[in-house]
């Protein structure tokens, strides 16, 4: 063991965001910056010695280096046990479902999710608690303020874990059990869904494509969907994940998961498609429209899967309750009415799920930003979200389109979109917001563009469970007639600021459903833009995704 020097400089006055702590490869890689985190962690968690850790990560680049210093660290702080992923591997869900599985302290999951990988990209370590869900803010915090204080950190001289190797070895006194990523998950996914229903819509000729973008999914889709659920090989494509995910940007969403769209597009389209992201716990849902991909909203999704919870065996008894993230639409509120039950309504970030689902208070979560999941782990869940579609498409014999389009015709649209203006400078986004958050008082009433405006403010929750309080979790403006704008800075990216623009609007008329969202947005685009006179903050004048 050795207790070595931290340099003074890493990590000083970064805070770890809600997704843990994000930064590029080469910050990662200066001496101390990781062992300054897992310093800092290590040093919060009381009565450790002789606990189990699970760790593993999405396959990155820098996530072998990362997974031997985190084991040397464990050794050092006198963890029994660690749990890691062979290779390294495991899914955001996957470890989350491993910890609870095994009745683990906690885990340290390396990814940086969504973010682009490779030397240039990014690299990032979150730790989750014994329910397996994302460290609530004040572990965070507390990291945060030991980083900022400690100037030495405890290791091994032990030589390196094989990781790729199955079964238990030892680093000084500590078991090391490399296991296969995917067993435990699998198991799981199993006692959810109905698996022969699936297998047979498959054994029936159903096509699907599932794009795993080089990222963790892979070897998830690789074993469930082809192995034991029959689709045929070739189904999974870009289903090994590279360290630099193959220069795709693993975020599944229409514009970077264009070439899902094209297959999508064309008289060849499978039945169905599907992608999901760096640390496979978003996910994106594709169907087949008349030649055109039909890509599913993700705040649709959550509404939908909803809906037709029932046909799911987990979910056969009904659901409690529903939370989805503020600035996700309110399409599962009249869902979660029509079933008398409650919806909730969170602050962006899954750990603010966590409570929530402990209690038992909801079973279906989900955000804006293609992530959905259930009580079944404590984190959003990629692939579980694509099995979740493919149960609810074997149990009703209809395509994703007539499924979409028959829940508007009974719920009505929240027609949906999300503008990012990525990468803008950090001093003008910050005078965005606060000139938004000067005007609220004055807006509430007023009558802009003819919609009435029946709410303005900064938004605050109160978690019902322990009553802790959040606060600015960003700007939202509602209408009478249901729309709502909301603005947000994003606090996973690791270059200036991203300003998040979410616009909704209610479309009640069933022969308007087919009208494209931009088109029917396009009066509260333009009330957003000049509100919070986007131009003149960012000298930006369009977004640079729109989704
Ligand atoms: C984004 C999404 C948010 C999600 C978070 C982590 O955060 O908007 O809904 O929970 O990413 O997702 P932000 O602060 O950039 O808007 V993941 O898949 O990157 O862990
Ligand atoms: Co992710």
């Amino acid at each position: 063991m050795s207790i070595l020097t931290l340099p003074t400089t890493p990590f000083a006055g970064q805070k770890p965001g809600t997704s843990g702590l994000r930064k590029k490869v080469s910050v990662f890689m200066q001496p101390g910056y990781l062992e300054n985190f897992v310093q800092a962690l290590f040093d919060g968690l009381e009565g450790c010695a002789g606990q189990t850790l699970v760790l593993g990560g999405d396959g990155r680049f820098h996530n072998r280096a990362a997974v031997q210093t985190v084991l040397r660290m464990a050794a050092a702080h006198g963890f029994g046990r660690v749990l890691v992923g062979r290779g390294g591997i495991l899914s955001t869900p996957a470890a989350s479902a491993v910890i609870r599985q095994h009745g683990a302290y906690g885990g340290v999951v390396l990814s940086a999710s969504h973010n682009p990988g490779g030397p240039e990209g990014d690299f990032g370590i979150k730790y989750n608690i014994a329910n397996g869900g994302p460290a609530p803010e004040k572990i965070t915090d507390g990291i945060f303020a030991r980083s900022q204080t400690i100037s030495r950190y405890r290791t091994s001289d032990a030589p390196p874990v094989d990781i790729d190797r199955l079964g238990t070895q030892h680093l000084e006194q500590m078991a090391v059990e490399v296991i296969d990523p995917v067993a435990d998950y699998a198991a799981l996914m199993q006692q959810c869904f109905d698996f022969d229903a699936i297998r047979r819509l498959f054994a029936g000729g159903f096509r699907m494509r599932f794009d795993a973008m080089n990222a963790v999914g892979g070897p998830y889709a690789h074993a469930i969907v082809e192995g034991l659920l029959g689709a045929p090989a070739g189904t999974v494509v870009n289903g090994t994940p590279l360290e630099d995910f193959g220069h795709l940007h693993p975020d599944p969403n229409p514009v970077n998961a264009e070439d899902l769209i094209a297959h999508m597009s064309g008289p060849e389209a499978p039945d169905f498609g599907a992608a999901t992201d760096g640390d496979a716990d978003r996910n994106m849902i594709v169907g087949r429209g008349a030649g055109e991909a039909f890509a599913v909203a993700p705040s649709d999704s959550l509404a939908l899967l909803a809906a037709h919870a029932t046909l799911v065996p987990r979910y056969r008894g009904g659901i409690a309750g529903i939370a989805r993230s503020m600035p996700t639409s309110t399409a599962a509120d009249r869902v979660a009415r029509a079933l008398g039950i409650p919806c909730h309504e969170t602050p962006t970030g899954w750990k603010f799920f966590g409570n929530l689902l402990d209690a038992g208070a909801v079973t279906l979560c989900g955000e804006e930003s293609y992530g959905t999941g259930s009580e079944h782990v404590r984190e959003k869940d990629g692939v579980w979200a694509v099995l979740f579609w493919l149960n609810i498409l074997a149990a009703t014999g209809q395509s994703v389109q007539q499924l979409v389009q028959a829940h508007w015709a009974r719920f009505g649209r929240n027609v949906y979109s999300r503008h990012d203006y990525e990468g803008v400078d950090s001093a003008g986004a910050d005078a965005l917001m606060a000139a938004l958050r000067a005007q609220l008082p004055a807006l509430a009433g007023q009558l802009l563009d003819g919609r009435r405006v029946k709410l303005a403010d900064d938004f605050a929750y109160t978690d019902p469970i322990d009553g802790s309080h959040s606060e600015r979790q960003g700007v939202r403006i509602l209408f009478e007639d249901g729309a709502r704008i909301v603005f947000r800075l994003s606090g996973t990216g690791t270059e200036g600021a991203t300003l998040r623009v979410y616009l909704e609007a209610i479309e009640t008329d069933v022969g308007r459903h087919g009208v494209p969202a931009q088109q029917a947005l396009a009066p509260l685009i333009d009330i957003a833009q000049r509100l919070a006179r986007i131009e003149a903050h960012t000298g930006r004048t369009q977004p640079s995704v729109v989704t």
